[in-house]
């Protein structure tokens, strides 16, 4: 009989959502970046197997908004939970005040929920696993309780067969071979932010919106012109970098990958335009494809 279900990975920000969907996957649909804030909307991941469909929803982390985009992520966060079958919770580290925010989430709604343990490939000793465990047991009635490490891949198997039983008994919701619901053109934007968000730091990060204003097949060329939004004159300076190089190395690391993503050759053009406070703009956001 066919299990196949939707599963949430919710969590705070930084936690490994994105690393753990990627590597489970063994395949990049969610980028990642050791900033916080990285996933900005609901990504579908999708992993079939012989007698199961598992749908994973991967959602940006969760953390207090200040703003419309960060009310939009929020949002985002939360509408993954009602729609799942299983809910994946991971955290990082010992309980603390803060998981209280996410942990509140669980209590209006009937969905299992899973406690996963990311990172403890930086754990030294079974015990800090042990420790990490007890401290989240009576804050909510999980129905399992499973360390791995997204980032080595390990303990995936027992993670596997256990969200297998809590999946209805129904059909696959999607082809076998379809890995994620995104859109190249989504996932080239998505490319160029994660390179953006690796070379840069502080407030620059947070301040980038990525959009394909152009895409077309030339004589077997994908020709793609993208726009990096950013709010300020001095983050487009940043990243334009002396004499262009930084932007350059973001254009040369997206290309590579977007080449490999989209299985085709990419021609990319990128420019840097500023956008006045276009987290607080409404239209801005829907421009971006946010709200
Ligand atoms: N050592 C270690 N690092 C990890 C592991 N999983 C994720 N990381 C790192 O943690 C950082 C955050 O990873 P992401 O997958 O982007 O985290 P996220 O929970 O999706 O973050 P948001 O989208 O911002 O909510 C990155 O630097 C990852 O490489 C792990 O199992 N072990
Ligand atoms: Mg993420």
């Amino acid at each position: 009989m066919i299990k196949s279900g939707y599963i949430a990975i919710i969590g705070r920000v930084s936690v490994g959502k994105s690393t753990f969907l990627n590597n489970y996957l063994e395949e990049k649909v969610s980028i990642t970046s050791s900033k916080p804030q990285t996933t900005r909307e609901q990504i579908i991941g999708i992993k079939t197997f012989s007698d199961a469909q598992f749908v994973f929803i991967d959602t940006p982390g969760f953390y207090r908004p200040r703003h419309k985009l960060g009310e939009f992520l929020s949002k985002e966060a939360l509408s993954g939970l009602k729609s799942a079958d299983l809910i994946l919770y991971l955290v990082d580290s010992e309980y603390s005040y803060g998981e209280d925010y996410v942990i509140r989430h669980f209590e209006n709604i009937n969905v299992p929920v899973f406690l996963v343990i990311n990172k403890i490939d930086l754990l030294k000793s079974k015990m800090s696993i042990d420790r990490i465990i007890l401290s989240y047991l009576d804050k909510y009635n999980f129905k399992g309780v499973f360390p791995i490490s997204a980032l080595e891949k390990t303990h995936f198997e027992k993670l596997t067969e256990a969200i297998k039983n809590y999946l209805p008994s129904q059909g696959y919701f999607y082809e076998k071979e379809q890995v994620t619901t995104q859109s190249d053109l989504k996932r080239a934007s998505e490319i160029i932010r994660e390179k953006v968000l690796f070379y840069t730091k502080e407030e620059v990060p947070h301040a980038v919106g990525v959009f394909i204003e152009y895409a077309r097949m030339e004589n077997g060329l994908y020709v793609m012109y993208a726009t990096i939004y950013v709010e300020r004159a001095s983050q487009k300076a940043i990243l334009i970098g002396k004499r262009g190089e930084m932007l350059k190395k973001i254009g040369k690391d997206s290309r590579l990958e977007i080449n490999e993503v989209l299985n085709t050759k990419v021609h990319l053009n990128l420019y840097v335009k500023v956008k006045k406070d276009w987290r607080n703009n409404i239209s801005d956001l829907r421009g971006l494809g946010y709200v």
